[in-house]
């Protein structure tokens, strides 16, 4: 069995997602936090060239972003499959974690750092593997870093209603898309679940998030089903 280090920041929806698929796939892992700190001074430049987390380390091989990540386990472990077989489900699965990655994102990104409401508990969780003397400082850069983000990719000049209305857009299609499913793609757990799943369940644990989501009772069975199959480390 190789050795494999997930680096990670542990509430990034990104890192959730390549746990949850070392879970389905029950491989025996173990997980590193990136504190803030060690950010800063260079540790996540020195794991991967674009700066971010997920980096996958395995048997002394470093492996960044997600995507790349699961193609990887997917190559390595395909016992427990989370890409179907059939061409066309395949590239359904690809569409869903675009739409996952590269638009769901930016609005739990919001609903944690964008409201003032949440941005300070969110912020605290972001350095909570700080030293708890450093870490009050570190907090007050968090939201500047996250909101210069948002801005680039348009969420951060939304107001909130807008963005509300965004999400509950997104919301209705993924229910009406579930309507008498079991899973997205197929009929078997795949990335699509578990990469739509990462971002919903972040989105749904900010109380605005949460009330929007929760409005929806196909998402709500189909959650619960991704979480009882990817949830559940084999390893700990
Ligand atoms: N496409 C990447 C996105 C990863 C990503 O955006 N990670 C965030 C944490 S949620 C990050 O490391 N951000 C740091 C930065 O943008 O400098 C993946 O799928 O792994």
């Amino acid at each position: 069995m190789a050795d494999i280090c997930l680096y990670q920041y542990p509430i990034s929806p990104f890192c959730d997602k390549v746990r949850r698929v070392l879970n389905a796939k029950q491989l025996d892992y173990r997980c590193e936090n990136i504190s803030l700190l060690a950010t800063l001074l260079g540790r996540v430049k020195r794991l991967s060239p674009v700066g971010k987390l997920p980096v996958l380390g395995i048997d002394g091989r470093s492996i960044p972003d997600s995507t790349t990540i699961i193609e990887e386990l997917e190559q390595l472990y395909p016992r427990i499959n989370v890409m179907p077989d059939d061409p066309a489900d395949q590239a359904l699965v690809h569409f869903f974690e675009d739409w996952a990655d590269e638009s769901l994102y930016f609005f739990e990104v919001h609903l944690r750092f964008g409201l003032r409401s949440n941005a300070s508990y969110w912020a605290e969780q972001a350095t909570a593997d700080d030293h708890p003397k450093l870490a009050p400082l570190l907090r007050l850069i968090v939201p500047g870093v996250i909101a210069k983000t948002a801005q680039v990719q348009g969420t951060g000049r939304k107001s909130w209603p807008m963005i509300e209305q965004d999400l509950r857009r997104h919301c209705q299609a993924l229910a009406a898309w579930l309507s008498g499913k079991r899973w997205l793609v197929a009929y078997q757990l795949t990335l699509a679940d578990i990469a739509v799943a990462s971002q919903i369940s972040a989105i749904a644990h900010t109380p605005e998030g949460q009330a929007i989501v929760g409005q929806f009772p196909e998402i709500l069975a189909w959650l619960a089903r991704v979480d009882e199959v990817t949830l559940i480390p084999i390893s700990k």
